[in-house]
């Protein structure tokens, strides 16, 4: 069975979404397209055969749409999109963050809950990019021993003035966020986030760059994580995770190197998050569309959304109260359609 993708967002993740659909997944056929640019659609709906839709909740309600992705900016209209897909029964494949409060991510977890099923999948695609996942197996196989530290960063070329100093926990840690201590397979205890003195003069006067954040975990592992979006040099994402009988460092996917008559030996380094993770972004749609023709899903969860939120909010308290350590507290009542374990019901 053919199932038939409808997209609301056609902005920069929206619209490599759409190409992925229609081109790349097996099995899926983008169906509908809905964007407040009207022309942007109608483009899209046209080159791909798609149907145009005025508004989100038309998509979702159409019987010629079997599942969704919401890639809506600004992420405040996220949550509505994915209660309204949860209320008629539609999966929905919802890009990060899920929504921009842990009270939102409740609500969806509860609308999910009231439902019986899991519906929802979380646009954190790094879990499905083969470097992580080959160290994960790693870890989790516990090759090198126990981990003690990671020494993360997460770097941009640059970013416009629509960015400023929130968005780079909420749009851009929130990824270590999240694949960090699923890496590691363990919750975190507690965070601070760091605002150095000393700032890149490609910054603007609305952010702060570079931040550093830390992160520990319940067992004691620590994280530093260095976020720095004006880097100029290009999207440099690092992990090593430093572990008592070796070091796990996770590298940058590249096919060709350099050496050049100036003693230099070079490697490409990706301009930004669709060329990098690309075979992530691919396996984790190819994953959810495997999954949704079975009627399950099995990707990050609106726990996960959950998860991510209340840490992004322990880093933003500590950044507003000069680098304290706030602590990481989750809901204790994680539901059942939450852990792993659980058969999704039919
Ligand atoms: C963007 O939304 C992403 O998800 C990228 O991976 C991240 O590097 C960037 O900072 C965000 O704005």
């Amino acid at each position: 069975m053919t199932l038939n993708i409808g997209i609301i967002g056609l902005g920069f993740m929206g619209s490599d979404h759409v190409k992925r659909v229609a081109q790349r997944i097996n099995g899926a056929k983008l169906a509908g397209v809905c964007d407040l640019k009207k022309d942007l659609a109608e483009k899209y709906a046209k080159e791909y055969g798609a149907k145009v839709f005025d508004n989100g909740i038309d998509l979702i309600d159409s019987p010629d749409i079997d599942a969704i992705m919401v890639v809506t900016r600004p992420h405040e209209t996220h949550e509505q999109f994915v209660i309204h897909a949860i209320e008629v029964g539609k999966f929905v494949f919802c890009e990060k963050p899920l929504t921009l409060t842990a009270a939102g991510c409740q609500k969806i977890i509860d609308a999910e809950v009231k439902g019986g099923k899991r519906l929802v999948q979380v646009g954190f695609m790094r879990r499905y990019d083969p470097g992580y996942m080959e160290m994960k197996k790693e870890i989790d196989a516990n090759e090198y021993g126990e981990p003690l530290l990671i020494h993360a960063t997460h770097r941009n070329v640059s970013v416009d003035e629509t960015y400023d100093t929130s968005m780079s926990i909420i749009e851009t840690a929130i990824h270590e966020a999240d694949v960090l201590h699923w890496l590691l397979g363990e919750d975190y205890e507690s965070g601070t986030t760091f605002l150095p003195k000393k700032q890149t003069k490609y910054t603007h006067s609305k952010l702060h760059d570079p931040q550093i954040i830390t992160l520990d975990t319940k067992s004691g592992v620590h994280i530093d994580l260095e976020v720095f979006v004006n880097d100029q040099i290009g999207y440099d994402i690092n992990c090593e995770v430093v572990c008592e009988d070796g070091i796990v460092r996770l590298g940058t996917p590249s096919v060709t190197s350099v050496k050049t008559n100036t003693l230099k030996n070079q490697t490409k380094i990706p301009v930004d998050c669709t060329e990098r993770f690309k075979t992530a972004y691919d396996n984790e749609l190819q994953h959810w569309v495997n999954d949704v023709q079975q009627n399950k899903v099995t990707g990050p969860s609106s726990w996960d959304g959950l998860v991510a939120m209340v840490t992004c909010d322990a880093l933003a308290k500590s950044r507003d109260n000069n680098a304290e350590r706030v602590a990481i507290k989750l809901p204790d009542n994680k539901p059942a359609i939450y852990e792993d374990k659980v058969t999704q019901n039919a």
